[in-house]
């Protein structure tokens, strides 16, 4: 662990929204009086009919619910965009930054209105009703933010599929949640090279599973031909062109659905995870606003994928509902060259940057002549999100980026919470590298030993947090029993994280990742099971384990233990199409990085397999297995050893 401490800054504290004094007063109301303090922020946006109710939760296994606000009505978009225009129509609301570094535009409120409400009308056309599923499957690019406004514009909800997910991955989740409609772009574009998503969108629409959808909506993108089947294929700019575009917007209640949004757990698919319209919307403008310490006017930009739940509320509910600039980016930070991130900080006058650990590590090895060629003096506040950031990488990142002079910002949270939980403030937290320190407003973590006893004072445990903020998702889409068997079952009256932590003499919370089955590769949460199910699909596979295993720029990477069939023979040859298999089965991030042929599995007398054997030979520390009596055959384990691939 680090032992540098860097205090606030007289520079930023001087500017900034929230001082010591003023978090540890608002902090104290926050959890003494939860529902004056809700009800107090909740009014930070626009409701058709106010709110007279502000909490209304139980964490009672036998009748669990989650309401906020539920008594209000409004509308999301109308949030985002409507109410900004009498004083900030003109404004950039967007700024997009393509793939090519030549191409980037600037859409402001006025405009994304337009574009919003054109394709809400449009949709309604296709017979688009309030409640109803709409999957989303696009690149970065402005029309993935205008889906998303469109379906809250009209009341439908949304269900984002990364476009770097395989057709399969596509079908399940368009199966899961029945969606009625599809976008998707001709193709997307990475580092110069195209992504065939109209191609895998009608590989997903060709599963036998998926039956719901009726219409396939295409932006064109970079014009590459493809196929058309006129029965249900639209353009999106032609019926965009034909919708009027004045429409509306849908009143919703505070507790109907505003996405849906697929991932990966421990055991089993993934899961919808389901959050609502007025406190989510209530909290992540406001962590947006007092997390990277928004002032109006800010040239704000997130750079992750809308396909993941940073990309929902950080670079678009929070940051529109705020009225801020947001900038979004198509391309990938290595293109044309490692100094693009920069060279867009300083292109578009870059104030507040947020990134994931797994990019400034990859950076970090190219060098810091590549930061060097940008003028980064607009930057103000970094920020950090994804997984820990090691010491080193936070270090580098503090002083090559942000010049020694912008605090950063470590915000741990999950898909499930909607929003930031665990964070510095800029102007009022002491920062620690590699912690994310401290409890945002009304959040109440505890740390608990395994029989569920809370800890006190400095100490590490599972991560749990004591009561409900607005931004907490609400169930499972489909399975509100998995809702509750997931993260109030564990233990009982809390929510658990899944992750561990430690706390220090400060009160500092320290993450150490999960304690559960799930594998965080360059930020991207991965079941274990998923992977190994993708294996054990393949023909010539009898069974399969999945690990993480230390990686330098991934922070994990993949690593599957497979057992192929009795007459199947292991070669270089079948490694490589098992890798495929998978990229096919989920999508190139789940390619394992090696794959070793086990004749065995360590497994308990029980059958179940001993995970903590297989990841401490992944990791090359098999000199410290522990205990191994209970294994049903010790004998594996040596030829384990002897086969690892990770030396
Ligand atoms: C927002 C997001 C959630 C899991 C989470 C934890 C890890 C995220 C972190 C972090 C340490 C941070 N995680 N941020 N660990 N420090 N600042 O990433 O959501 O994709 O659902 O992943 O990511 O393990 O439980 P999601």
């Amino acid at each position: 662990m680090s032992a540098n401490v860097y205090p606030v800054s007289e520079e930023t504290a001087k500017g900034a929204l929230i001082d010591k004094a003023k978090y540890d007063a608002m902090y104290k109301q926050s959890v003494e009086d939860p529902e004056g303090f809700w009800g107090e922020h909740g009014k930070r946006i626009d409701w058709i009919k106010p709110f007279t109710k502000v909490k209304n939760v139980s964490y009672d296994p036998h009748n669990l619910y989650i309401k906020w606000y539920e008594d209000g009505t409004l509308n999301v978009s109308a949030n985002c965009l409507d109410r900004h225009l009498a004083t900030r129509g003109d404004q950039t609301a967007i700024i997009f930054e393509g793939d090519d570094p030549s191409v980037s535009e600037h859409i402001t409120y006025k405009d994304l209105h337009e574009r919003v409400s054109r394709f809400a009308n449009a949709l309604k056309t296709m017979g688009v009703n309030k409640g109803d599923r709409v999957v989303i499957y696009l690149p970065m690019i402005p029309a993935a933010a205008v889906s998303m406004l469109a379906c809250a514009r009209i009341g439908a909800i949304h269900s984002i599929v990364f476009g770097g997910f395989s057709p399969e991955a596509l079908a399940g989740r368009i199966e899961d949640c029945g969606a009625k409609v599809v976008i998707t772009a001709d193709e997307g574009l990475r580092g110069g090279r195209g992504v065939a998503l109209k191609r895998n969108a009608d590989e997903a629409l060709s599963h036998p599973g998926v039956k719901s959808v009726e219409k396939l909506v295409v932006v064109k993108h970079t014009g590459k031909d493809i196929p058309w089947n006129d029965a249900r294929d639209v353009w999106y700019q032609d019926i965009c062109d034909a919708a009027s575009p004045d429409c509306p917007p849908t009143e919703v209640n505070a507790e109907d659905p505003l996405f849906v949004l697929y991932t990966s757990g421990s055991t089993g698919k993934p899961k919808g995870v389901l959050h609502t319209s007025g406190g989510y919307l209530v909290y992540a403008s406001m962590t947006h606003q007092y997390v990277f310490d928004y002032h109006d006017g800010d040239v704000y930009w997130c750079t992750a994928d809308v396909g993941w739940v940073t990309g929902h509320s950080y670079i678009v509910y929070g940051p529109l509902a705020n009225g801020a600039t947001t900038l979004m980016f198509e391309g990938v930070p290595s293109y044309p060259d490692a100094s693009r991130f920069w060279k867009v900080c300083e292109k578009h006058k870059v104030n507040i940057f947020y990134t994931a650990p797994t990019a400034i590590r990859a950076l970090m090895r190219e060098g810091a002549e590549w930061v060097e060629k940008a003028d980064l003096s607009s930057l103000r506040i970094l920020g950090s999100v994804g997984e820990p950031i090691n010491p080193e990488a936070w270090e580098w990142y503090h002083e090559h980026v942000g010049k020694r002079k912008c605090p950063i910002v470590d915000t741990w949270w999950q898909t499930e919470t909607g929003g930031i939980l665990i964070t510095p403030l800029p102007g009022a937290t002491d920062l620690k590298p590699g912690s994310a320190t401290l409890p945002f407003f009304g959040v109440e973590p505890a740390l608990l030993d395994h029989e569920g006893n809370e800890l006190e004072g400095a100490t590490e445990g599972s991560l749990v947090i004591k009561y409900s903020w607005p931004g907490q998702m609400r169930t499972v889409y489909g399975d509100h029993e998995r809702f509750i068997q997931t993260y109030f079952s564990t233990f009982a009256g809390v929510y658990t994280t899944g992750d561990g932590a430690r706390r220090d003499e400060d009160g500092y919370y320290w993450i150490t990742g999960r304690v559960d089955d799930v594998i965080n590769v360059s930020g991207h949460r991965m079941g274990t099971a998923e992977v190994e199910s993708a294996l054990v699909a393949h023909p010539k596979v009898a069974e399969a384990a999945v690990v993480g295993v230390p990686h330098d720029i991934k922070g994990q990477g993949i690593y599957a233990y497979v057992t192929l069939n009795a007459d199947e023979e292991p070669s270089d040859e079948l490694r490589g199409e098992l890798v495929k298999w998978v990229r096919k089965e989920i999508g190139p991030i789940a390619s394992p990085d090696y794959i070793q042929w086990s004749p065995g599995l360590p497994k308990t007398r029980s059958g179940k397999i001993m995970r903590r054997i297989l990841r401490k030979i992944a990791a090359n520390e098999y000199d410290q297995l522990g205990d191994t009596s209970t294994l049903a055959d010790p004998g594996v384990v040596d030829d384990l050893i002897d086969n690892r691939q990770n030396r």
